[in-house]
């Protein structure tokens, strides 16, 4: 317990001020900026001030460098202070926070140069983040991994209406069943949310919920100067009005200050006795401090409450009472969510914290502590003792080739299940990093074979019953701390949460991780938000999503994608990859382990304008229809074209009249539509599409490179439909919605017809829907018969 006599704090206390005013000054100078724009933006002073003195405390004294932090987005200003104070950043960044490439808005791991250990942002993805990466230091911990350094906590800033976001409770539920530990949610516990004061009683919620999933709940309710006041005579009178208080009284008063706290409590508790003379002996200024000296604003508390946490590893949950807008004018109202000091209300700040003009950004100005202390303080703090914590981890190799034995007709899901078990069988580095994941799909979605091999992952070892019992069954559902499949709930959410830290292993724990995780392709929509977050902070993985669209007939409109080939080409970060064939897909898998590991420049590929070095996640789009194999060996120039994108099937001749291109489970009926048409229309080409993202990509970076005169730049699309005589049709046909494919009509200024699926399946055979949705051969002749007029094309088929 610090004393009160912990020489820590008379330094704690300087900081607190100071992170107060500079992240005031990057505010109030950001809005200065955007004015200029006719664009007002919020400040989120109140909340950052929040967070002033738990920040403080956390990062001068509480933290270490093997720890990391989710701070609640809008404390960015505050975080942005303590790294400058740090000298982790610039005085430039600061001042231009919010623009361009300013400090970010909120904090960002791949934006801002001050060491962010993760993103935040959209509220409660940063805490799970917190959890799920305690998870991955555990696998990775026994594994024999990253144990050179000691373990860490991962902390979680929370606001209060955080709380409501309901990928934190699912989050709990999973930390739960994988024994969580080394993990610290601190609850701002301001009561107020963006648009008022939250409801009463919230934290008696959250302490039972927390308790209830096996975590320490830590309630840091009253500063040291209020304990001290209800030890005083009538002090138990306060106690008992402050503990019955309601929440919206509560910030009313703290908002108009010492005169009115006074009138109130006179008016409630005045007894002219004890009470009474507790009140009056204070000033207004001495009693609007009592009043609002919450633990969460009380450094003693707040320091001795992190000490007495890192003494062990239990998950603990703090509940820290504070102040939303503390030691600013904005303080305690309830609109103060994007309030904005005024510069009269910026300038009284300065001038109360003797900062002179012109000395804004001194770290030393207005301070008590002699400037040498001060910054012999600084460069003692331990969580910045070992400099920036971002390491880098070497690449593993990946195999030459990931091949598979092919059966005549099979899905590319089981071409999936079947490349994980030939890397399950390799007994080398790179079969060792591979971690797979699912949402409770792991069968369905054929990693039963891997699992088999590998193991699910556990702390502890837990046998299979059934097996034990001898009773058949083709999976064995072993778990131990070898195993390296991490099975979790249904929540999607989770998995791309996971997913996020798994594939930042490299960076946050400095041991490379092959994360791989499969769900079914319309939860992507489930998940989406975490998995923008999961490439917003560069994480890497690869999903395998499956079955996908109308593929999955009997199913039903309710488990049918139409969306997701949309969300893969525009999700930043992700490659998409939708394979018709298994060599296809054992390509791009090889190709994938290998993306997912690069951190180059981003100088543009030449053959296909991509930026390729810079490396990035994988999403594959597969289907549980089963379709005939194309019997022929991937060389090397096939399998450049398959990892750009696309490829002909069947090149059109010189005078083609008709162009088909398809990506995925349609390959059959593109090919037979193809067929059926040759005799009627001359010299049709059929193109393979593996990935309409990389193709676009490529296209739009290659148009914007010509435009700034790089004038020799052509992309994999443009080279591939050089092909393609201009006045041509094109037929485009997808399980998905129709967008996919219809902007390669823009490549050549082609007459572009794009068949898909625009709406709600109906459950049925593939064949029916197929019909229905007009992407059989049948449609994709109509389609080219109505686009290149001539004779009557003759169907062989019925
Ligand atoms: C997913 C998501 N929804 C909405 C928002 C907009 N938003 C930002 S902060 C906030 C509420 C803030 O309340 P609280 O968490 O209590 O933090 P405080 O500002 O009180 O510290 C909202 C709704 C967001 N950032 N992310
Ligand atoms: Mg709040």
């Amino acid at each position: 317990m610090p004393a009160k006599s912990d020489p820590r704090l008379p330094f704690l206390a300087e900081l607190e001020r100071k992170v107060l005013w500079l992240s005031t000054w990057m505010i109030h100078n950001a809005n200065h900026l955007r004015d200029g724009d006719g664009l007002k933006v919020g400040g989120h002073q109140a909340s950052s001030a929040s967070l002033s003195t738990i920040m403080t405390a956390l990062y001068f004294a509480a933290l270490r460098p093997e720890d990391r932090v989710a701070v609640k987005p809008h404390a960015s200003p505050i975080f942005h202070s303590i790294q400058y104070l740090l000298g982790n950043q610039t005085r430039e960044k600061l001042e231009a926070f919010r623009a361009y490439k300013g400090a970010q808005s909120y904090p960002s791991r791949t934006k801002d140069v001050d060491d962010v250990d993760f993103s935040t942002g959209s509220v409660g993805l940063g805490v799970a983040q917190t959890l799920f990466s305690s998870l991955t230091q555990d696998y990775l911990r026994d594994k024999g991994l990253a144990t050179e350094r000691p373990e860490g906590r991962m902390v979680a800033l929370i606001g209060d209406a955080e709380m409501d976001e309901g990928n934190i409770f699912e989050a709990l539920v999973e930390g739960w069943k994988h024994g969580l530990r080394n993990t610290w949610w601190v609850i701002d516990y301001n009561r107020q949310s963006l648009d008022a004061v939250v409801r009463e009683g919230l934290w008696e919620r959250f302490e039972a919920m927390f308790r209830n999933f096996g975590w320490d709940v830590v309630i840091l309710k009253y500063g040291r100067l209020l304990e001290e006041a209800f030890a005083e005579d009538g002090g138990d009178k306060l106690r008992a009005w402050i503990d019955t208080c309601p929440n919206q009284l509560y910030s009313a008063l703290t908002f108009q200050g010492g005169a009115a706290w006074r009138k109130r409590l006179m008016d409630e508790i005045g007894d002219q006795g004890p009470v009474t003379r507790l009140i009056e002996k204070r000033s207004d200024a001495e009693l609007a401090r009592l009043m609002t000296n919450l633990a969460g604003h009380d450094l003693p508390s707040l320091v001795e409450a992190f000490e007495a946490a890192r003494a062990h590893d239990r998950p603990v949950c703090f509940i820290a009472y504070t102040i939303k807008g503390f030691g600013l004018p904005l303080a305690g109202h309830k609109d103060n969510h994007a309030g904005l000091m005024t510069p009269t209300q910026v300038e009284a700040l300065r001038t109360d914290l003797g900062i002179r003009e012109g000395r804004e950004w001194e770290p030393c100005e207005g301070l008590d502590a002699d400037e040498a202390s001060l910054r012999d303080f600084l460069g003692k703090v331990p969580f910045n003792s070992k400099g920036r914590r971002r390491y880098k981890a070497g690449s593993i190799t990946v195999p030459e080739r990931l091949d598979v034995d092919l059966q005549p007709a099979m899905s590319t899901q089981q071409g999936f299940g079947l490349v994980m078990h030939e890397i399950a069988k390799r007994d080398d580095p790179f079969a060792a990093r591979v971690v797979t994941t699912s949402p409770d799909v792991t069968v369905s979605t054929n990693l039963g074979a891997w699992v088999n091999r590998r193991g699910l992952f556990a702390r502890e070892t837990m046998a299979d019953t059934f097996r034990a019992e001898r009773i058949p069954s083709t999976y064995k559902w072993e778990f131990g701390p070898q195993g390296q499949h991490f099975e979790l709930g249904i929540a999607e959410m989770n998995l791309f949460i996971m997913l996020s830290a798994m594939g930042l292993s490299h960076s946050i724990f400095g041991e490379r991780l092959l994360p791989v995780g499969t769900l079914y392709d319309p939860f992507i929509q489930r998940g989406l938000d975490a998995l923008n977050y999961a490439c917003y902070q560069d994480a890497r993985f690869i999903i395998a999503a499956t079955p996908s669209g109308v593929t999955l007939a009997p199913e039903g409109g309710a488990h049918q994608s139409i969306a997701t080939p949309l969300i893969g080409m525009a999700q930043d970060g992700l490659a998409s990859f939708e394979p018709a064939f298994v060599d296809e897909l054992a390509t791009i898998m090889r190709f994938a382990f290998d993306y997912m590991q690069r951190d180059g420049d981003g100088e543009p590929d030449p053959a296909s304008w991509l930026r390729d070095s810079v490396g990035g996640s994988v999403y594959l789009r597969l289907s549980t229809r089963t379709i005939e194999q194309p019997k022929r060996t991937i060389d090397d120039d096939l399998g450049r074209d398959i990892i750009n994108g696309g490829y002909w099937l069947r090149k059109p001749g010189p005078n083609a009249e008709v162009i088909v291109a398809y990506t995925g489970a349609v390959a059959p009926e593109a090919i037979e539509a193809v067929g059926m048409m040759a005799e009627d229309r001359r010299e049709v080409g059929l193109l393979a599409i593996t990935s309409s993202d990389r193709l676009n990509a490529g296209f739009t970076a290659a148009q914007r490179a010509r435009e700034r005169g790089h004038y020799g730049a052509r992309s994999h699309v443009e080279r591939l439909l050089d092909d393609a005589p201009s006045n041509s049709a094109l037929i485009t046909v997808v399980d998905g919605h129709p967008a996919t494919l219809g902007w390669l009509g823009g490549v050549r200024g082609q007459r572009t017809r794009a068949l898909g699926v625009e709406h709600f399946g109906q459950t049925g055979t593939i064949a029916d829907l197929y019909r229905h949705h007009g992407i059989d051969a049948r449609a994709i002749i109509g389609a080219a018969e109505a686009m290149a007029p001539g004779k009557p094309i003759r169907f062989r088929a019925a």
